[in-house]
Formats: C-alpha cells, sequence, structure tokens
C-alpha cells in the first residue's frame, strides 16, 4: 500500500507516519511541492509504502480459524470430525508460525541491509547512524546509494563511500558565496553560548579583509561581561562600537552609526535565548522587526542533541532566518545534526566555525564539505574566510 503525506516540515511528516505505522514503511518519495490555492507556499509531499504487518495478516487467519471452530461444535456428530478439525487447525497454526518467519524475512530484505553483497552499504549505514544522521534519513541515503550502484560496485569502499557523500551533498543546503556580502545589516541569534559573539568578531574581521568599514552593536546588556567581550573584540579590530537597551533605540543607533561613520556593514549580536522560553523568542523579534536585517543568522553548536535542535528550529520558526550558523565543529564526532536541521526545511547552512581563534576559525560551508564532515569526520571546507588571527 502506498500513501501520500503532504506538510509544511518534514520533521513533522516523519512523526506523523510514525504515529500511524510505527517503523512499518519505506520512504519511496519526497519533493517540494506548490501548496495550492497558495501556491507562493512551498512544502514537502512525501510518499511511503506501508510494509503491512504479519499480525494483521494473522488475525484473517484466526478469524478463519474461529469459522472452523464454530463449524466444528456446530456440525460435530461424532468424535473422528472433531480430531480432524482439530488436526487442520493445528496444520493453520504450523502455517500461521511460517508465514510469519517468512514476513519478518521480507521485510529485513525490503528494508535492505540483508543481504551479503550489501554489507559495505550496511557499514555505511551504521556510520550514519553513529554521526547522529537521524535513522529515516539515513535509510534514505542508502537506498539511493544503492540504487546508483551496481552488485558489484557494492563490495568497494570507494564506490559506495562515493555515493553517500553524493547522495549527502544532494540534501544539504547552502548559502551561495556572495549571500552574505550583499546583506548590510547582519544579526546573529541563536540560544545561549553557542558563540553567537565570537562568530560576528569572526565575521567583522572577514569584512575587514576585504578593506570594508565595519560597525559591531551589541544588544546583550544585562551582563556586563557580555557588553566588554563585543566591546573588545571592537577596540581590537578598530571598530565602532554601540550597545543598546531597547529595540526602538536598535534602528535609530544602527542608521546614525552608518551615517556616521560611513559604514559598509553592520553586525548586531543579541542575548542568547532558550529555546526553551518562548517570550524570551517575542522580545528578540521586537529587536528584529526594528531593525529588519538583511540577513538574521540563526547559530547552532554541533554540540547539541539533534532533539534540541528540532526544538530550537521550531521555536525560531516565526523569525525570517536567512541562514544556519553551525559553531563547533571542533568539540564533537557526531555531525549529523548540520543534515537533520536541514533536511526538512528551507534554511539553508552558510558558515561553520571549528575553533576559538577569532578570526580564523571560520568557513563558507559547502555541501560537500559538509558532507564529508558528517561522513568521515575530516575538515574540507577549504581555508579559512580569513586569513589572519587577532588572538596571536
Ligand atoms: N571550540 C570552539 N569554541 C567556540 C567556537 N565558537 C565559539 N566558541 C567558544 O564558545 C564559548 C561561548 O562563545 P560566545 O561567543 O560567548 O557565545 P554566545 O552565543 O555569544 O553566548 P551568550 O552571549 O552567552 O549567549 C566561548 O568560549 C567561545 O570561545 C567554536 O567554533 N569552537
Ligand atoms: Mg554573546
Amino acid at each position: 500500500m502506498i500513501k501520500e503525506y503532504r506538510g509544511r516540515k518534514f520533521n513533522v511528516l516523519m512523526e506523523d507516519i510514525k504515529k500511524d505505522f510505527g517503523d512499518n514503511f519505506t520512504l519511496i518519495e519526497e519533493k517540494e511541492v506548490r501548496k495550492k490555492p497558495w501556491i507562493w507556499m512551498k512544502e514537502h509531499q512525501v510518499k511511503v509504502k506501508i510494509i503491512e504487518e504479519p499480525f494483521e495478516k494473522a488475525s484473517k487467519k484466526q478469524k478463519l480459524l474461529d469459522l472452523l471452530n464454530q463449524q466444528d461444535y456446530q456440525s460435530r456428530d461424532g468424535k473422528e470430525d472433531y480430531v480432524q478439525v482439530k488436526n487442520i487447525e493445528q496444520t493453520m497454526n504450523n502455517m500461521l508460525e511460517t508465514m510469519k518467519t517468512i514476513q519478518v524475512g521480507q521485510q529485513k530484505t525490503a528494508s535492505y541491509l540483508g543481504e551479503e553483497h550489501e554489507r559495505v552499504l550496511k557499514e555505511y549505514y551504521e556510520k550514519l547512524i553513529h554521526s547522529d544522521v537521524n535513522e529515516t534519513l539515513a535509510k534514505k541515503i542508502i537506498s539511493e546509494s544503492r540504487m546508483r550502484l551496481s552488485e558489484s560496485q557494492m563490495s568497494s569502499h570507494q564506490d559506495v563511500e562515493k555515493e553517500v557523500l553524493k547522495s549527502i551533498a544532494s540534501k544539504v543546503k547552502v548559502t551561495d558565496e556572495g549571500d552574505l556580502l550583499r546583506s548590510n545589516i547582519i544579526a546573529l541569534i541563536g540560544p545561549t553560548g553557542v558563540g553567537k559573539t565570537t562568530t560576528i568578531a569572526k565575521l567583522a574581521g572577514y569584512f575587514q579583509t576585504k578593506e570594508e568599514k565595519v560597525g559591531l552593536i551589541t544588544t546583550d546588556v544585562y551582563r556586563i561581561a557580555a557588553v566588554d567581550q563585543l566591546r573588545i573584540y571592537a577596540e581590537i579590530l578598530e571598530a565602532p562600537f554601540r550597545s543598546v537597551r531597547e529595540p526602538e533605540e536598535l534602528k535609530e543607533v544602527t542608521l546614525k552609526m552608518i551615517e556616521e561613520y560611513n559604514l559598509d556593514r553592520v553586525l548586531i549580536d543579541t542575548v542568547g535565548r532558550s529555546p526553551m522560553d518562548t517570550q524570551s523568542i517575542y522580545d528578540l523579534q521586537e529587536y528584529l522587526d526594528a531593525t529588519d536585517p538583511d540577513h538574521i543568522g540563526l547559530v547552532l553548536s554541533s554540540t547539541q542533541k539533534n532533539r534540541d535542535i528540532e526544538k530550537i528550529l521550531n521555536n525560531f520558526q516565526h523569525i525570517p532566518l536567512s541562514s544556519l550558523f553551525f559553531t563547533k565543529l571542533d568539540e564533537t564526532l557526531q555531525h549529523g545534526s548540520m543534515l537533520n536541521a536541514v533536511h526538512g526545511n528551507d534554511i539553508p547552512i552558510s558558515y561553520v566555525t571549528n575553533g576559538q581563534n577569532v578570526p580564523n576559525d571560520i568557513f563558507k560551508a559547502s555541501q560537500d564539505g559538509v558532507a564529508r564532515k558528517i561522513l568521515n569526520g575530516v575538515d574540507d571546507f577549504g581555508s579559512s574566510i580569513v586569513s589572519t588571527n587577532i588572538n596571536e
């Protein structure tokens, strides 16, 4: 049986399917479609093949048995008939057991990885799971790779790896090189402690290498150390710096600063918001509404758990996010969260950071780079977007 589901978020669709069918389904198609009649809105269309439960069949057989039993009691007029019916019952029970075993076997091979020649694919499936790629996505990546491989290629690690990387890369969305360069006012938001301020300083360094005039603003005025943190970076970079307390003040200060220093860019640092605290996200929205930045980057740490990232994306969904920044790639061995986060929503990854060095440890995200990081843990993002280090 094939079923079709539609909805805005891939993750939510998957949850709905799981609610309906548990794990008894295989994903056979996933695409983005326009939502009718609001054709400017996109949504995901997912087709799944439902694997029939052996027990459903068993219960049909049970009904048959019950019928037989009924007949047995109605028509039995001698011991011989009774024994015969009991024999039939026993035979059917044996058949049922055999059917169950066959069906479980079929399910295994139907879902893949049961066969010896698919041993290498299985290794890669496990690699993806170890990298924390969610199970449904990992299955999809392996199925896609398997479809593109001949039986002989399936036993070659090199061939399998090439296809798996290709499949991961095709699912990773990234911003183009010029995306941030086209934005004059850039704000970074996100949970506490993920590296927003550090990333702002790295970006400031990056723009300076392009001979641009950059201004820094923080709205994080409630913690003394927070203001000082960005102020010190601003001093080192010799960039103008302001702190603002109220949303209305932010717009005024931004415009004044641009005029006064003839700035090319303004980078706005914000207070870390717990994704569990929806009120604080509304407060943040007031600051963003006041300035209407050209680019709003949501900063996520690779060390965060998948479920927490899902929750963060869900709670920040009312904010028009332009891109995701993934920080602290150097602090974990599992990078599947980058794929889980971008798959199923339209927000691309713009930059990744892999260390505390300002401004060096920041790289432009690429589809291949993210795929290699997820599968093999290797840093393959080319060279840093900045080549000086103010910590040295
Ligand atoms: N290892 C590593 N540490 C990082 C990276 N980015 C930031 N950090 C460190 O993470 C810590 C927190 O960074 P901040 O920039 O203060 O984080 P924040 O999001 O501004 O924090 P709040 O303002 O408190 O919400 C600091 O010690 C940074 O040096 C990174 O890519 N790798
Ligand atoms: Mg900060």
